[in-house]
């Protein structure tokens, strides 16, 4: 039987483990020992739940597909919010000499009338003036501070003895790769969460989940959506102003995320088909890597240290992963035949890097069924190894960050699959 982890060693486990820290002694068993995984069968995306097969493209998107997608919304992340009826798109500001000349940058808010009228989004574009049309984008959570006039330098990666950087630092996009992205003729957004949801057990429900009429804390219901999901709805709504704004290339969007906001971006991706293409960077847990292997951070840790990130129903399979009806490859294949990229990170074993890349390796077979290629190897790569055609992995050495090697494959990846593909990979279907 799965030792069960106590409320404190959880709380713990939450705190400390962020930023990879070893294990504290005494602290709940994390496993990192492969030979202890244990071996919970995956479920078979190409199987429906009755036991057919699915044989053809047809049948993977009228029956399997919607049967996929209606787990995660019932039992992993919740029903997301419906698309606004009434939506204004504000622009607060913008600077046409943004980045000495290089880039407009524009800041957006977005209101809303849903239960209660209210603001549910504010976010930051920088567009490339050196364009001859709409651009791709990359849209992201976090990529940078959009306080600042620019986006900051990453926060230094944490040395031995000094406090863990928060969460909201990690993953940020420096100045100098900024210039990078939109040299190469890219947008870039980010997207704030304070008014979507802010990232508190206590407070996350008091930004769309109001307006759409929670009147009071506690975590998620059953099937009610968690900040994850609340999240991808935030990206969702920026697509929709992409759609609206002649500048960018609603149909070459480029969803963006590292750690939890890797799992957001994979999630907005799969219920959200008008996305081109999905980059999720050291998601881990909750984002690919599979949820049945014990290995790093488990749902009972994940459920116990961020209650509001998921739905209610996603913490009754803390210490029972064998019950969970779905697994994350099935993630990934909601995201076919889109191009996706999954990368880890070496040293980051809280987020599990080989179940990451047996994540993308199980959503294998779905992309193959719609002719769209898949990852090429069956073994995970050696690190600094980027391997895939439309299914991109890559482990990385090194910790938990995103990284300039990071942005390298990144856009490479761009280039290949979004920004000279003869047709835009969005709008599939
Ligand atoms: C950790 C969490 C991870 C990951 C990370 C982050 O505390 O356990 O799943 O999301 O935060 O987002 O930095």
């Amino acid at each position: 039987m799965k030792h069960r982890l106590r409320l404190q060693d959880v709380a713990l486990l939450g705190g400390l483990l962020i930023a990879g820290l070893p294990n504290p002694a005494g602290a709940a068993p994390v496993n990192y020992d492969e030979a202890k995984v244990g071996e919970i069968p995956l479920p078979d995306p190409l199987q429906m739940a009755d036991g057919q097969p699915v044989t053809n493209a047809a049948m993977w998107y009228q029956l399997r597909r919607p049967e996929i997608l209606r787990l995660f919304q019932t039992q992993v992340y919740g029903q997301p919010p419906p698309r606004p009826m009434v939506q204004n798109f504000r622009i607060v500001a913008e600077d046409r000499a943004a980045l000495n000349g290089l880039a407009t940058r524009r800041d957006v808010v977005l209101d809303i009338a849903a239960a209660t009228n209210g603001t549910a989004l504010t976010f930051t574009l920088f567009l490339p003036n050196r364009r001859t049309g709409p651009v791709p984008i990359f849209v992201g959570l976090h990529l940078f501070d959009t306080a600042h006039p620019h986006p900051q330098p990453a926060v230094a990666r944490r040395q031995p003895g000094t406090p863990a950087p928060t969460p909201e630092a990690n993953g940020r996009i420096g100045r100098a790769t900024a210039d990078r992205i939109l040299a190469r003729g890219y947008g870039l957004a980010s997207l704030n969460i304070e008014a979507l949801a802010p990232d508190s057990v206590t407070n996350y429900w008091q930004g769309v989940a109001r307006l759409y009429g929670r009147t009071q804390p506690g975590a998620p219901a059953a099937e009610e959506t968690g900040a994850l999901g609340l999240w991808a709805w935030g990206l969702s709504r920026a697509l929709d102003y992409f759609e609206a704004a002649s500048d960018v290339d609603a149909r070459r969007v480029i969803a963006l995320g590292h750690s939890r906001m890797g799992k957001v971006a994979l999630w907005a991706a799969a219920t959200d088909q008008r996305f081109a293409a999905v980059i999720a960077n050291d998601s881990g847990c909750g984002g690919a890597a599979l949820s049945k292997r014990n290995y790093g951070e488990t749902v009972a840790i994940i459920t116990g240290a961020f209650p509001h990130w998921f739905c209610g129903n996603f913490t009754q399979y803390a210490g029972h992963e064998d019950r969970l009806p779905v697994d994350q490859h099935e993630l990934l294949a909601l995201i076919a035949p889109r191009p996706v990229y999954i990368a880890s990170a070496v040293e980051d074993r809280w987020a599990d890097p080989r179940g990451e890349f047996l994540a993308a390796l199980h959503a294998e077979p779905v992309y193959r069924l719609l002719n769209a290629g898949g990852l090429g190897v069956t073994t995970q790569p050696a690190p600094d190894q980027p391997v895939g055609a439309t299914i991109n992995y890559h482990l990385r050495h090194g910790q938990h960050d995103l990284t300039d090697y990071d942005w390298d494959q990144y856009l490479a990846f761009a280039d290949r699959c979004v920004m000279s593909a003869a047709t835009a990979p969005g709008h599939s279907h």
